[in-house]
């Protein structure tokens, strides 16, 4: 019997308690909850500051936050996307009223391939949506030329990319619009939450209305709206997190290192190359074992859950593989080859700031135990 904790993927990164209290005393003593509270109103400001963004709209998810980014450019139509990605990111274009189109990915960066976007506009496109998956960004230059040669809107799934920048400040400001995802697992976390980052005052007056039922004022309602505010639990917790976020960041820089180092020459186990041109915030730690046999992957999966090691298949299946989208012509097999592949390969590995050396090296030591053994 395995005497260990177990481990899992992620962890939520939380200050001390003591910082905490002291706050929700304060919410107890005000009676204000919800709807952009004093701590909501502080949040957005903050952030937006930390993050060096002008426009930012606090959700209390991402999900509902590409809802309503895609909501504010169109309510039918296609866009086109990525099948290699969280689940929600095919779901919120299905549920504000749209329809997905798959387009396979880039074996470096596992983003959307910019060279094939183009193939797959048609009169009916309304958005690209791509995601700077693991943080890693896209190739923004070329998708904002192809989006803007067909007059149609680029918003980014950038639920995994919070605080990276590029030679010209944040990647968020790329595009129309950019999601972030302050779930329980991500690296700055507010319980569940995120932010819609646009580029105008206008458009953050338009998801503003959006996220609070399309209320302009206590007479008048001017669109179909829905409830995605953050409630001011999460906008307080958010504050605490910003003091801690640069620790927390240089944190999982360092496991990350380890782990490239202990995985370095391992036969079959590839970590992914480090992005240039941005900075990261190492919000997982993914690896592809890359072998002639497809069930190897799950086998090292298997092998890390005997010592209590829950790694997880971030992304598999395809979200072209879920039974809803796989009657779509793009989720064609032969149309994805790449994202297939990477998806049968990768494996995200625990990384998560509190992620101790010891803890670390039993998970190095099982992945080097599992690739010698193939050797
Ligand atoms: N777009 C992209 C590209 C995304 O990756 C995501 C979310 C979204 C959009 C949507 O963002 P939100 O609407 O959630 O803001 C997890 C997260 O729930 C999800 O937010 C995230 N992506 C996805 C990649 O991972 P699951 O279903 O794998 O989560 P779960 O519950 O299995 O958690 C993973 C591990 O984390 C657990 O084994 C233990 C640990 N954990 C989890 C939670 C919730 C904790 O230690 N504490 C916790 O509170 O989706």
């Amino acid at each position: 019997m395995n005497e260990f904790a177990p481990l899992y993927v992620a962890r939520p990164s939380l200050p001390p308690l003591s910082e905490f209290l002291p706050l929700l005393e304060e919410i107890w003593r005000s009676g204000t909850l919800s709807n952009q509270g004093p701590f909501h109103q502080r949040l957005e400001s903050e952030l937006g500051q930390y993050l060096g963004v002008e426009h930012l709209s606090l959700v209390s998810n991402a999900t509902l936050g590409l809802i309503l980014a895609l909501r504010q450019i169109a309510t039918s139509g296609e866009v086109i996307t990525t099948p290699f990605s969280f689940v929600a990111t095919g779901h919120a274009i299905v549920l504000a009223g749209l329809r997905p189109v798959f387009v396979d990915i880039d074996p470096t960066s596992l983003n959307i391939d910019p060279s094939r976007v183009e193939g797959a506009i048609s009169s009916h496109t309304r958005a690209i949506m791509p995601v700077h998956c693991y943080g890693r960004k896209c190739d923004v230059a070329t998708l904002d030329q192809v989006a803007q040669k067909h007059g149609i809107s680029l918003i980014f799934d950038a639920a995994h990319a919070f605080a990276i920048n590029d030679d010209g400040g944040s990647i968020l400001r790329h595009g129309d619009m950019s999601v972030l995802s302050f779930h329980a697992t991500k690296v700055f976390n507010t319980f569940e939450g995120g932010a819609v980052v646009c580029r105008s005052a206008a458009t953050k007056a338009a998801i503003d209305r959006l996220r609070n039922f399309g209320i302009e004022d206590e007479a008048t309602v001017s669109v179909v709206g829905m409830n995605a505010k953050m409630n001011e639990f999460s906008a307080a917790l958010g504050l605490l997190q910003l003091r801690h976020i640069d620790d927390s960041l240089a944190k999982r820089r360092a496991i990350d290192a380890r782990y490239r180092e202990g995985l370095e020459g391992l036969a079959g186990i590839r970590c992914l190359e480090a992005p240039i041109n941005q900075t990261q915030n190492y919000y997982c730690f993914p690896i592809l074992v890359e072998t002639r046999e497809r069930r190897t992957r799950d086998r090292l999966l298997e092998a890390l859950r005997a010592e209590k090691i829950y790694a997880r298949r971030y992304f598999f299946p395809l979200i072209s593989d879920l039974r809803m989208y796989s009657k779509c012509p793009s989720a064609r097999p032969e149309n994805l080859p790449v994202a297939r592949q990477i998806s049968e390969q990768v494996l995200c590995l625990p990384m998560f700031s509190e992620l101790s050396e010891p803890e670390q090296c039993r998970v190095i030591e099982t992945v080097q135990k599992f690739a010698r053994s193939k050797t």
